[in-house]
């Protein structure tokens, strides 16, 4: 079988002297952290579309990433060896999942029927070439944002015709799903939100969103489809608004539909920052809510604003998401997948592997600090404190329920002014970095 990186071996786990940049230094995938392997911590995933696919180009310009699994003139035949490229990258690179659109991986023909007829034919490799490597596939998704048909989006279209055309595409992809044995379906939606409220009916777009994710829910049933379903949130790009706006907004849409029950969170690190929360921010209020259910992991430039994609290298970030994870018993099914892509400028197939071992590094020594403030009670011991005053007294009753407001207007005049306790932000600053720099 012809090789597309025969210049590269496995990525090796080399230690933190090592100066090889084709190694690891800190993902060691059979280390233990905290009871598991790195490996089964971090479920790793790489996505198609952006490694497999990405061509750098931007609204000024065209590609500049020429691979040679691209070079067939039949599409088809292009599609096939960038299947066979994506599972020799899988396991050079060492992650365990993938993760793609339908498009990224079969290109659209001129009918749905064709379409599809093309799809399976690709998807009968990937489902090959799982059980030759063990690879499998984090989650799959539909995408409805880049033909033109669906410039209004999908489950929102004002179009009833493109609503059923993107019904039939995810029918299919649930089908997918099903054959590939995905752990995870991702909804996100692409254009799924407006540019102006003059022609826009906000209550109708949204309430056939849910309509649209529910029957999405009921074909899985039905089919015996048990992945979990993951809603991805972000705030603008491509549409000026999207519905799915942060954590909290799809939360809040999901309970007013009914739908909490069914779906959990895919939280994507430069989605948070487009919607000004930190990365920590919104995988906190999905693990809050208990729907924390898979990370893109990425970061973004906060020089520019939009979703630059950038692969993770913030440890202070990626730590941080760690702990959240740790703190929620982990991420599994879910896992971390790099919904990143090389610039435009790192033209050599080289920097593929750079990027993800970079990244994974990042998230290995994130999972590590994580493990050691979770372990040394550092950030616990403060939190207990901190709330102390609602442990007994006054605040057990405001949290039990037997406190009212003359209860407590009481207990102010008895007690008068309160008194002024530090937030302590800056120690706590210190510490992290403490972590972060000593961790080995
Ligand atoms: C785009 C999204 C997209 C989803 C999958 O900003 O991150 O790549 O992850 O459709
Ligand atoms: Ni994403
Ligand atoms: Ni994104």
């Amino acid at each position: 079988m012809k090789a597309y990186f025969p210049t590269i071996d496995k990525i090796q786990y080399e230690g933190p002297k090592s100066r090889n940049p084709l190694a690891f230094k800190v993902y060691d995938p059979a280390e233990k952290v905290a009871g598991k392997t790195m490996r089964e911590h971090l479920r790793f995933s790489v996505a198609y579309w952006h490694t497999m696919k990405g061509t750098g180009s931007d609204p000024f310009g065209g590609a500049t990433l020429i691979r040679p699994w691209n070079d067939s003139s039949d599409p088809l035949k292009a599609a096939e060896d960038t299947m066979r490229a994506a599972f020799e990258f899988f396991t050079k690179i060492g992650v365990d999942f993938y993760a793609f659109h339908d498009r990224d991986i079969c290109p659209e023909g001129e009918s749905l029927q064709e379409s599809n007829k093309m799809l399976d034919r690709i998807v009968k490799l990937a489902g090959k070439l799982q059980q030759d490597t063990g690879v499998k596939l984090l989650w799959n998704t539909s995408n409805m944002f880049s033909h033109r048909r669906f410039a209004n989006g999908s489950a929102t279209n004002p179009d009833a015709a493109v609503f059923a055309y993107g019904a039939a595409q995810v029918k299919k992809m649930l089908e997918v799903g099903l054959e590939l044995g995905a752990t995870n379906y991702v909804f996100w939606g692409g254009r799924e939100g407006y540019s102006t409220l003059l022609n826009t009916d906000l209550k109708r777009e949204l309430d056939h969103l849910a309509r649209f994710l529910q029957m999405a829910v009921d074909y899985a049933r039905k089919i015996g489809f048990g992945a979990q379903f993951l809603i991805e949130p972000k705030p603008k790009e491509p549409t000026r608004h999207q519905y799915d706006f942060d954590s909290a907004t799809v939360i809040s849409f999901l309970k007013a539909y009914g739908l909490e029950k069914h779906f959990k969170l895919n939280v994507e690190n430069n989605h948070a920052t487009l919607a000004a929360h930190s990365f920590h921010h919104d995988l906190k209020v999905a693990a809050i809510n208990g729907m924390l259910g898979s990370v893109d992991a990425n970061q973004g430039d906060l020089l520019l604003g939009w979703d630059t994609d950038q692969f993770p290298t913030d440890l202070y970030s990626a730590t941080m998401a760690m702990l959240v994870i740790l703190e929620q018993g982990g991420i599994a099914p879910g896992g971390l997948n790099f919904d990143a892509k090389v610039r435009r400028e790192s033209t050599d197939l080289e920097d593929l592997f750079i990027a993800h071992i970079g990244a994974m590094d990042t998230f290995a020594h994130g999972l590590k600090v994580a493990a050691k403030l979770i372990k040394d009670g550092v950030l616990s011991e403060n939190l207990k404190a901190r709330y102390a005053s609602y442990d007994s007294g006054v605040g057990a009753k405001i949290e039990d329920g037997t406190a009212t407001l003359e209860s407590l207007e009481a207990y102010t005049l008895k007690h008068g002014e309160p008194q002024a306790r530090s937030g302590r932000q800056e120690l706590l600053e210190n510490v992290i970095n403490q972590y972060i720099l000593t961790t080995k």
